[in-house]
């Protein structure tokens, strides 16, 4: 028997590839990743679908008290963009000297005070209780368009652009039954509405106040927002749910707070706010997952926007005003079409340094909701990353 090492042949030794090598892999794979999400966030950023030619008209109800005919939407956003464009080619002539002036620049004048918009998706039951309480408002305040004057501080009047999301229901019907029972030319005495309080005090309108879009297909709330919001008239712009769950006479309220804080080319937001009210019955009344989601959401958002965007506590509020000077900064640059679009509309604001206040606003609970609490979280939650990424990467950008 043989004692002693059986000696076996040598392995190759592992050669350690150098320092340099191992930087250079991390780095091409770093590299690759950062591609493929740049690619990943291309794919999956949503894309706005351009309006098509009947969603540029719009429906009235004429003196007479018939439905008009479909007619041209006046459109700021058309010919801020094509003087922009305008500039943009002549600037590209060589030895042209394109002297760079601020986007409020191109901005229409405004015909009128108020422009409230309302994005309305199969809302035949909750839409004529938020118009009653809506018109009752904007009459007594801004009265009618033809007592203030183009050019002067003081502006009056104010328009509802009712857009019907792609609604199968009778949205369009209900929403120009009301505004022919309300005009001025039509009643003497005004017809009341189920939801006036008193019903000997319906309030009488001007007619063409009421104005409605029809969208052919479904887009979504910011899509049928932003849609609205391109082709408003007013000196102040809202936007506010066809529910009627926001206290509408507290408009009056982001008028100040918008005021307050508008910089030297007047522009600024006011953002109706529910977040006093977190703890009170009509918060706690809600499921608990409900108030689990949405404390869930809120703390995303704190760490995926920017500072002053995460600062506000409650941006989902249905109930926002812009100065018109504000719009050319943020509805230009929109994309979001679903519930995200409120996060974007405020990172568009803060990022052109446009000031935001919110003022708190009352607020009740409307049977009726279409939000489907898992899964539009779960939607959210998505839109707002891909928002961030499309935003951060540069595959959104102001051009
Ligand atoms: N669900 C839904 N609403 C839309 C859509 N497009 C526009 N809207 C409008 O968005 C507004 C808000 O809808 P609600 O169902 O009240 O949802 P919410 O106010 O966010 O949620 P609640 O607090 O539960 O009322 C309403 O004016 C809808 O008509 C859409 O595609 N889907
Ligand atoms: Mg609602």
């Amino acid at each position: 028997m043989e004692h002693g090492f059986r000696s076996f042949p040598q392995r190759p030794q592992l050669q350690m590839p150098p320092t340099w090598a191992l930087v250079a892999g991390l780095l091409f794979l770093c590299g690759a990743l950062a591609f493929w999400i740049y690619i990943a966030v291309h794919f999956f950023a949503p894309v706005p679908r351009p309006p098509r030619r009947s969603e540029k008209q719009y429906t009235t109800i004429l003196p007479d008290g018939n439905r008009s005919e479909a007619k041209e939407l006046p459109c700021w956003i058309d010919k801020w963009a094509a003087e922009k464009e305008a500039r943009r080619k002549r600037a590209a002539i060589p030895g042209t000297i394109e002297r760079k002036e601020p986007s409020q620049l191109h901005m229409e004048e405004a015909d009128l005070f108020m422009s409230v918009v309302v994005p309305a998706y199969n809302e035949e039951e909750r839409l004529e209780g938020m118009l009653e309480e809506a018109v009752s408002y904007l009459q007594n305040q801004y009265g009618s368009a033809h007592d203030g004057q183009k050019g002067s501080d003081q502006k009056k009047g104010w328009e509802i652009l009712i857009v019907s999301d792609g609604s199968k229901d009778a949205t369009v019907e209900k929403a120009l039954e009301f505004a022919k029972e309300h005009q001025l030319l039509q009643h003497s005495n005004p017809v009341p509405g189920p939801w006036s309080s008193n019903s000997a005090h319906s309030t009488h309108i001007p007619h063409g106040c009421i104005r409605v879009i029809i969208l052919e297909e479904n887009r979504g709330k910011g899509g049928a927002v932003t849609h609205g919001m391109r082709h408003v008239r007013g000196q102040y712009v809202v936007f506010a749910d066809a529910d009627g769950a926001s206290r509408f006479e507290d408009l009056g309220k982001l008028v100040e707070g918008c005021k307050a804080v508008e910089d030297k080319l007047g522009r600024g937001v006011a953002i109706g706010s529910r977040a006093h009210l977190v703890g009170s019955e009509a918060v706690v009344k809600r499921s608990k997952l409900r108030n689990f989601l949405m404390h869930s959401f809120h703390l995303l958002l704190r760490f995926m926007t920017p500072p002053a965007t995460a600062a506000i506590k409650d941006t989902q509020c249905g109930f926002k005003l812009f100065s018109r000077a504000a719009l050319p900064d943020i509805i230009p640059y929109m994309h979001s079409e679903g519930w995200i679009f409120d996060v974007e509309m405020l990172m568009l604001a803060e990022s052109a340094n446009i000031a935001m206040i919110e003022v708190a606003i009352g607020w009740k609970e409307v049977m009726g909701s279409k939000l489907n609490v898992i899964w539009d979280s779960l939607g959210m939650a998505w839109g707002l990353a891909i928002l961030r990424a499309a935003w951060t990467l540069g595959v959104y950008k102001r051009d």
